[in-house]
């Protein structure tokens, strides 16, 4: 038995639980190089932004050790879980998993939380990508880490750079995600809050002086504060004036949008979610939890001094201080921080702003691929934020998504009836749709059901977005398709009418993604191709959102997969076949 402190005076006895996890990284040509990573997972106090907390770390690592493979690789990871008390899954953000849905990451969709001595295999193509724990709230815990997959030898990019860095972003919280978690299934609900700090590259610093140091009991009266601590140092990006660098940048946000700032510099994004984009060039950056951008920059300010990488909260009241990096000029030390003060994003109510930038990322020149030029079957998803049996909830079209205990590829597959809710849930919300007033929705229930798309159709969804139950409150949701990239065939405001809208679609240079933001009181429209046999989660990537329902389950071309593998069964009906 090990002692485990979850947090204040907490402390708790539990049998060690020790998993075995093979990862193999499998790609379609075999006849590239086979990189072995040997990961162990693990609760770990680390101070990410000067305040010490239990983390889920790798290898005593935070953030997770970075992949870099190159298209055509095999990689193969073997993750051995050394949490106490918690079973891991990890999806590999942005990877369609063709072939291989059960390697996914989902518990209880794609897999079986997973036991010992199994091994996974994983198809990548090139791009910026990350990965993360997709089991609970274990994302906002820390687990998460860079997913980087070049050409292949010989490809080239269709720009140019000197150097790469690569940074991931994202909001920290001092409380544990357990009183997260139950403080989000409680009655009355109870919100986490606005998050304590923003972190580049797992790095953040909180005002020390703000931390009780009394011995009072209450919350948070024995956190422990160092700033000087090397954890918290801010991270460093060190550039050579005069050459231009191509800065990977993945959001794991688990709330908030974030606004990307390189103080003085200009950036062209050039890559969103593993595509190459027409370049545009911003002096700000937002970024929605699940986007991956990469962007070019040229070194070209005065030299004799550094510079802040910032970023600040978009979309809803920030109360939480900017997150800083430094842009380390050539021999400067790199511990010479700005005078300047920190930089200052749009207004973060200013929701057109956002809009207009979602807007500008376009498929690249020349690399376009144009959606199909109709659907074979649309759906139209109102998100309503509902009061389900004394909880708060997020409902699609009135159904709030509930894991089941049976992974539903094999449900599905297999034809268990039992392990998995038959009715599939409504392609359309019931109208007349009200998007402007907390919604009354008194029929929302929770649920588990399946859309099955016919193999190889085309499939529109229109996410629609309305009023929370607070009064004149509309949020923004970051949704992220797996297994699939969609277009983003357009955006709009109020409600979508399915006459009109469609005609405004972009069928020309429709950009594609695997995550896209609706904005507050908008909706959005995205196409994609039910060709990759598998079942396939679509949903809100805050973490808090999807754990409270917003999410749907997609499935689609069954009959063409073989067998399951064994090693991602034995929850739920798959113990007994
Ligand atoms: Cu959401």
């Amino acid at each position: 038995m090990k002692r485990f402190d979850l947090g204040c005076g907490w402390p708790i006895s539990l049998p060690r639980l020790m998993l075995l996890i093979g990862i193999v990284l499998n790609l379609a040509v075999t006849t590239g190089a086979t990189g072995h990573y040997k990961w162990k997972v693990d609760y770990l106090y680390f101070s990410p932004d000067c305040v010490e907390k239990a983390i889920i770390a790798i290898n005593g690592q935070y953030p997770g050790p970075t992949i870099v493979a190159r298209a055509g690789d095999t990689i193969v990871v073997e993750l051995e879980n050394a949490m106490p008390t918690e079973s891991v899954v990890i999806h590999w953000h942005g990877i369609r998993q063709i072939g291989t849905p059960w390697f996914d990451g989902v518990p209880f969709v794609s897999q079986c939380p997973i036991s010992p001595g199994e091994t996974f295999t994983y198809k990548f193509v090139p791009g910026t990508y990350f990965y993360h724990g997709h089991l609970g709230m274990q994302r906002a815990a820390g687990f998460y880490g860079s997913l980087i997959v070049d050409l292949k030898r010989g490809k080239r990019e269709p720009f140019t750079y000197d150097g790469e860095l690569s940074i991931v972003v994202n909001d920290w919280w001092h409380s544990s995600v357990y009183d997260q978690e139950t403080g989000l299934f409680s009655i009355p609900f109870r919100f986490v809050g606005e998050p304590q700090s923003l972190l580049i590259a797992g790095r953040g610093r909180y005002n020390c002086s703000l931390v009780p140091t009394s011995s009072v009991v209450g919350d948070g009266d024995c956190l422990k504060c160092n700033s000087e601590s090397p954890q918290c140092q801010p991270y460093v990006l060190p550039v050579q004036s005069g050459k231009t660098y191509r800065l990977r940048i993945a959001s794991v946000a688990s709330l908030s949008s974030l606004n990307f700032i390189l103080e003085g510099h200009n950036m062209t994004i050039v890559e969103a979610d593993g595509y190459y984009v027409d370049p545009v060039i911003v002096q700000n950056l937002d970024l929605y939890s699940g986007e991956t951008y990469s962007v070019l920059f040229t070194a070209n300010q005065n030299p004799s001094r550094n510079y802040w990488a910032a970023i600040n909260v978009r979309g809803r009241k920030p109360v939480t201080p900017t997150g800083l990096a430094i842009l380390n000029y050539n021999s400067n030390p790199s511990s010479l921080l700005p005078s300047t003060a920190s930089p200052v994003s749009p207004a973060w109510n200013d929701f057109d702003y956002s809009l207009s930038q979602s807007k500008l990322i376009l498929a690249r020149k020349g690399y376009e691929v144009p959606p199909p030029p109709r659907p074979d079957r649309q759906l139209i998803l109102l998100t309503t934020q509902n009061n389900i049996d004394g909880r708060t909830k997020w409902a699609i079209n009135n159904i709030s998504y509930v894991p089941t205990s049976t992974p539903v590829l094999a449900a599905l597959k297999y034809g268990w009836k039992n392990a998995y809710d038959p009715i599939p849930p409504p392609d359309y919300p019931a109208l007349p749709m009200n998007i402007i007033a907390p919604p009354a929705n008194p029929n929302a229930k929770a649920g588990s059901g399946v859309y099955t798309f016919h193999f190889g159709s085309v499939v529109d969804v229109i996410i629609q977005n309305s009023n929370t139950l607070n009064r004149n409150n509309s949020e923004i949701h970051p949704w992220h398709l797996h297994g699939h990239d969609f277009w983003v065939l357009g955006y709009g405001k109020g409600i979508f009418d399915p006459a009109n809208d469609p005609k405004s679609y972009n069928l020309k240079n429709a950009p594609l993604k695997n995550t896209v933001a609706v904005f507050p009181y908008g909706w959005v429209a995205i196409r994609f191709k039910a060709d990759n046999p598998g079942v396939w989660p679509f949903h809100c990537h805050v973490e808090a959102h999807f754990h409270m329902g917003m999410g749907v389950i997609f499935a689609e071309g069954l009959d063409k997969l073989p067998k399951i593998p064994k090693s991602v069964l034995g929850c739920g009906f798959s113990k007994y076949h």
